[in-house]
């Protein structure tokens, strides 16, 4: 019970390819889709996760196919660590055939199998909490992962979840990637207190991990996901993490210096430097996949939504 702070262990240590070629297919993933959307050619508006893909990576490993994952606004790394389907996520963004929810989604709004994400902040954790009752009740040993930002905590549905789940504990994980800003707000300016000490107000477990290496990150959190799923209580995983874009698009309001420093503390940079014979082969290959998927993608017919 408590809070448990663990520190950032760099260097990165050597990562299996399939790790690294997922890590890089979100990064090529969103970098496509910054693109795109600046040559007209989304629906609807996106935020990619820049800087944030290693924790759905770390993660994917520790979720089992009859879990549920709850994605938030920022989702498509929380996808495609779930899903190797680039295809089917850029044709829900662009409305093409083959989209995941025919195109009236779009970036934010996906649904497939247990997997759902949504724009509006907050909404994910009742019903992960509702969910999670659900498993509980029919004696599954499936777990409820929501992922929620730092600025999430501003959503009073959050603390009404939170007490739920304790109170009627319920295997509910909170992934918290916390990148210190929320939109243009920075954290320092709309939080009294800690995400752990919100957490502990309940009762909850929480765990604050610094690492942005995948292996180091399974190990420091695997003992707390395999507590939720069998004790069957909930968890906060909290990443201290860096968005290295803008919110949306265009919208960076951070001054030069503090992007600098996210920067400085990519995964990407520090891991291509790093290991150069195993990156920079992974890098292209993810590269040329995401160009002939995002050609593939916008060569097809737009989609039908029939009701
Ligand atoms: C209920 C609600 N209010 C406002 C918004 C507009 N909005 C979208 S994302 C966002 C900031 C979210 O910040 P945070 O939870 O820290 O996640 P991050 O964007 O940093 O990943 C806001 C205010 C929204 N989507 N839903």
């Amino acid at each position: 019970m408590g809070t448990r702070r663990l520190p950032d262990t760099a260097p990165l240590s050597r990562l299996r390819d399939e790790d690294l070629s997922r890590l890089l297919l979100i990064r090529h993933f969103e970098l496509t889709v910054q693109n795109l959307f600046a040559g007209g050619h989304l629906s609807g508006t996106t935020h990619t996760c820049l800087g944030q893909e290693y924790v759905p990576v770390a993660l994917e490993p520790l979720l089992k196919d009859d879990d549920y994952v709850f994605s938030n606004h920022r989702g498509h790394g929380h996808y495609l660590a779930r899903f190797d389907d680039p295809e089917g996520l850029l044709a829900e963004m662009t409305g093409r055939h083959g989209a995941l929810c025919a195109g009236v989604g779009g970036s934010q709004h996906v649904r497939r199998a247990r997997f759902h994400s949504t724009g509006v902040q907050g909404q994910s954790l009742p019903v992960a909490a509702g969910t999670a009752l659900h498993l509980r009740r029919t004696g599954s040993d499936g777990l409820a992962c929501v992922y929620i930002g730092d600025g999430t905590w501003g959503e009073g549905a959050v603390y009404e979840a939170l007490n739920l789940a304790a109170l009627w504990r319920l295997p509910v994980l909170v992934v918290v990637e916390n990148n210190g800003i929320a939109q243009s707000t920075p954290t320092s300016r709309q939080m009294a207190g800690t995400i752990g000490g919100r957490a502990a107000a309940f009762g909850i477990p929480h765990l604050c991990v610094g690492s942005r290496d995948v292996n180091v990150i399974r190990e420091q959190t695997a003992a707390a996901v395999a507590t939720v799923r069998d004790a069957g209580t909930p968890a906060v995983l909290e990443f201290r993490t860096d968005r290295l874009g803008p919110h949306s698009k265009g919208d960076d309001t951070r001054p030069a210096p503090e992007r600098a420093a996210a920067a400085a503390r990519d995964w990407y940079l520090r891991y291509r430097d790093r290991y150069p014979e195993q990156f920079a082969p992974a890098d292209e290959a993810q590269r040329h996949r995401m160009s002939v998927v995002a050609a593939d993608v916008l060569a097809r017919p737009l989609s039908r939504w029939e009701p």
